[in-house]
């Protein structure tokens, strides 16, 4: 199978680093949606990030979709997201809370990058700025509760979400996201890391 998108999208590295937690073997193709728009175009038409190729030709679009299927494809014992109730629940909810980070830094980085400065709308950043933060601070909250494994053997969805998010907010919007105000999250990202499955897929 093909994974298709550019790793600098958090979304495009989770599935990779989760793909390769779940000893899966896929093909990087670095499309851009962007700079490679007709490319992408004529893989999926709706030209999202990531787009998952099956070996047979069908796609399959959307990070959490994806990982939903590939997860059917791992061996048994291989899973990246625990099956107790309650331990579900959690990586779930920080899973939602890290995503929702990604979508937030997203957005305030098209806002600026690809509206002109004078159509840009300060009320809906200011929004999108309280909602990251939020995120954010509701991530630090639970990791100051109770800390997310260490133990590169329970890796899962959750904690690679959690560290992809972070890296990509300080890549793109360190401006918004004050590192010192989060150190727990801060702190496990950089943890995550210095791990081989994630240095071997850097976000560029
Ligand atoms: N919910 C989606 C979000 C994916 C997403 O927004 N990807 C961005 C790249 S970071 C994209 O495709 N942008 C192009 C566009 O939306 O037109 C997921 O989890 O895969």
């Amino acid at each position: 199978m093909k994974l298709i998108g550019m790793m600098d999208s958090p979304y495009v590295r989770r599935v990779a680093i989760c793909l390769k937690l779940l000893k899966l073997d896929f093909e990087h193709h670095p499309v851009s949606v962007f700079s490679n728009f007709e490319d992408f175009r004529k893989i999926n038409p709706v030209v999202k990030a990531p787009t998952l190729v099956l070996d047979d030709g069908q796609t399959l679009m959307d990070s959490s979709l994806i990982l939903e299927y590939v997860a059917t494809l791992a061996d048994a014992g291989l899973t990246l997201t625990p099956e107790p109730a309650n331990e579900r629940l959690r990586a779930l909810r920080l899973t939602g809370l890290a995503l929702a980070a990604c979508e937030k830094s997203v957005q305030i980085v098209y806002e600026r990058k690809l509206r002109p400065p004078e159509k840009q709308h300060e009320p809906w950043t200011e929004r999108v700025r309280g909602q990251l933060l939020a995120a954010y601070a509701a991530l630090e909250a639970e990791l100051s509760a109770a800390p997310l494994s260490r133990d590169v053997s329970q890796l899962g969805q959750a904690s690679v979400t959690v560290a992809v998010a972070w890296q990509f907010t300080q890549m793109m919007v360190p401006d918004v996201v004050a590192e010192i105000a989060y150190p727990e999250v801060r702190s496990f990202s950089d943890y995550a890391e210095q791990l081989p499955v994630f240095i071997s897929t850097p976000p560029v």
